[in-house]
This record gives structure tokens, C-alpha cells and sequence, in this order.
């Protein structure tokens, strides 16, 4: 399995997240992917790919000029601001809720900073832009892949992408990854794309960029927004809409839930996606769905990820795990990794 790699992953690094009134130290720290880039080695799982330039064109067919242009741009402003912020992430504080305006493009930095996010939990970085990039750079990279005949391959990056939609970051993320990798097998000529998106975390993200469209589909399996964040999106009445009607699955699930359930709903999600007819599958691979996860509440096991990989593979599509979030961070290695051992085992 060719894996593509993020070796510039670690220029992202935020200091700390606003938390219920709080500055409290991040829990996605660059460590998550060294933890299972070392586990990948010692297994001999997965060759290490080298990703392409990611086309300008392509970003923008996921995202809006605008909100790429100030994201890219966004920590020389902050440090034009007051050269003491260069030893500050940038956070927002203030959010054009219902009733503002949103189609004006402030002049304010603090106003576009909250024009483009929608929490207080993900802080922007000196490397946020060039983590970022290179992480989308590498889901093209895995797309290609697949494109090129693979039947599966890895994107091992951070920050994660699955909540960054078009114009806004948020719950850690930037540019949306999966999505990228999706539009870019679109692009390469697979005619149906489907998203599953297997993080504990609904994928506000990715459903708000395919939710209009008919041609990629994307289930969700994940905390019942009514408890979980992202709280306001991934109830299971979004179905799509317009073209995109039915092309979006919902399946929330409450606080606790352990394996024999949350496979079960999986298996619902994976039946979806058959019907649809799928050429090729991107999976938005969290492990926070673990027992021991820090800020997550599902009981998965770490030997659960052997039939998770398993219970994907039997799917048959090309497949590219994307890898969003999972923060028990001395086992996050190994819960990926069995993931994508399991889908081995089982696809060849
Ligand atoms: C990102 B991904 C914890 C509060 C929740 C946001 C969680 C984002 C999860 N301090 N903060 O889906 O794993
Ligand atoms: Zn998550």
C-alpha cells in the first residue's frame, strides 16, 4: 500500500485551544502522526510515495478563492498585527452569526478570522498553511494512486481536513482532504465518488461541500450531534439536497456506544454505498472512535480496527484512507495501523 506521507505535517503545531473558557494545551499535536508513521515501520506496512504539486484549479473546485486566499495568507497578517504575535496562535473571537453579513469581505483580520472558522478550538499557526497544503497535496497524491490501478493507499497528514468546508476551518482543520481526494478521482474520471467518513466527529465539512451534488456520495458514522460536536450539523434528517438528494447519509449514534453497534450501522453505511455504485471510495479514517480516546465517547477496541479494515475491504472498491482525528496518542498508532492491516488482510 502506498502511503503518502506529510513530512511537513509538524510545521502545524498550535500552542492551545479555547475550551470552555479556558486556553488549554491542543490535543492534536504532531506526535498522532509519528506514533503512526512508527508503527507503519515496524509492521513493514506501506511504501512511503512522494505527492504531487496540488493544482491551484483543484482547491478551488473544493474551495473558495477567498477564503484560500486569506488562509494562505493569514499568518503574515497576524504577525503584521504586532510582532509580538509571532509567539501567538491566532484564534477568533467574533462570528457573523444569523442576520450578518457574510457576503462582505471585512478589512479587519480578527472579522475574516471569524468570517472563515466556526470555533475557537483551532488555532492558525506560522506552518498551518504549509502543513496543510502539503497534506491536501498528498490526498491527490492518493487519489492518483487509485486512479493509476492501486487498490488502496494511505494519506497519513495533520491537521485533519473532514470539518473544513468551503470558505471555513474549524475542529482542527483546514483544507478538507477527503474531499480534495474526492474531487480529484471526479476529475480522473471516476464517475461516482463516496465518502465514508469513520470518525467519531460528524463531518460537517465534507457534507456541506458534496451536499448539493449527485455525484459524490458520503456517509457518516458518529456522535449524536445532539451531545457531540460539531452540534450543528449530522443529524440523520440531512439527506442532500437538489442534485445531492440522498447522496448524504446520517447515522448518529449516542455517547457509549461500543462495537457490535457501531459495526452494525457501518455495515448500513457500506450497504448505502454499494447501492449507490461507487467507482472508488475515500475513507475519512478517525480513530477517536477508541475506548480511551481523550475527548471522544465510542468503546472500540484496539482489535476492533482489524474488522473495521476488514468490514471496508469487503466493499471491493478502491480505496484511500485519509486519516483525520484520534487522540490517545500512544495507541493511535496501532489503531491505524490495524485498520489498514485488516482492510489488507482481506483485499490482498
Ligand atoms: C476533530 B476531528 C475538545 C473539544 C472539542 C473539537 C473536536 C474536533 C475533532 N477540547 N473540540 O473530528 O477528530
Ligand atoms: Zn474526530
Amino acid at each position: 500500500m502506498q502511503v503518502f506521507y506529510n513530512e511537513h505535517h509538524a510545521l502545524h503545531h498550535g500552542r492551545h485551544e479555547m475550551f470552555r473558557g479556558a486556553l488549554v494545551p491542543c490535543v492534536e499535536v504532531p506526535a498522532r502522526v509519528d506514533h503512526v508513521l512508527q508503527e507503519l515501520r515496524a509492521r513493514g506496512l506501506g511504501r512511503i510515495a512522494q505527492p504531487p504539486e496540488i493544482p491551484r484549479d483543484l482547491l478551488e473546485r473544493v474551495h473558495a478563492p477567498r477564503y484560500l486566499r486569506f488562509l494562505e495568507g493569514a499568518w503574515d497578517e497576524w504577525v503584521v498585527l504586532d510582532a509580538a504575535n509571532a509567539q501567538r496562535d491566532a484564534i477568533p473571537s467574533y462570528w457573523p452569526i444569523r442576520g450578518f453579513r457574510s457576503d462582505v469581505l471585512p478589512a479587519s483580520f480578527h472579522a475574516r478570522m471569524g468570517l472563515f472558522s466556526f470555533d475557537a478550538g483551532s488555532p492558525l499557526t506560522a506552518g498551518t498553511w504549509a502543513a496543510a497544503s502539503q497534506g491536501a497535496a498528498c490526498a491527490v497524491g492518493g487519489a492518483r494512486a487509485l486512479l493509476a490501478g492501486e487498490r488502496s493507499a494511505f494519506v497519513l497528514t495533520r491537521p485533519p481536513g473532514h470539518h473544513a468546508g468551503p470558505d471555513f476551518f474549524g475542529g482542527y482543520c483546514f483544507l478538507n482532504n477527503a474531499a480534495l481526494a474526492a474531487q480529484a478521482l471526479r476529475d480522473g474520471g471516476c464517475a461516482r465518488v463516496a465518502v465514508l467518513d469513520v470518525d467519531y466527529h460528524h463531518g460537517n465539512g465534507t457534507q456541506t461541500i458534496f451536499y448539493e451534488r449527485g455525484d459524490v456520495f458520503f456517509a457518516s458514522v458518529h456522535g449524536d450531534p445532539r451531545t457531540e460536536y460539531p452540534y450543528f450539523l449530522g443529524y440523520g434528517d440531512e439527506r442532500g439536497a437538489g442534485a445531492g438528494l440522498d447522496c448524504n447519509l446520517n447515522l448518529p449514534l449516542p455517547r457509549g456506544t461500543g462495537f457490535a453497534r457501531w459495526r452494525d450501522t457501518l455495515a448500513v453505511a457500506l450497504d448505502a454505498i454499494a447501492r449507490f455504485g461507487a467507482d472508488a471510495l475515500v475513507v475519512s479514517l478517525g480513530v477517536d472512535t477508541f475506548a480511551l480516546d481523550p475527548i471522544s465517547g465510542f468503546g472500540l477496541g484496539s482489535a476492533d480496527y482489524l474488522r473495521v479494515g476488514e468490514d471496508i475491504a469487503a466493499s471491493a472498491l478502491p480505496t484511500l484512507f485519509v486519516f483525520e482525528g484520534g487522540y490517545a496518542v500512544a495507541e493511535v498508532g496501532v489503531n491505524a495501523a490495524n485498520v489498514l492491516d485488516g482492510f489488507l488482510s482481506r483485499a490482498g
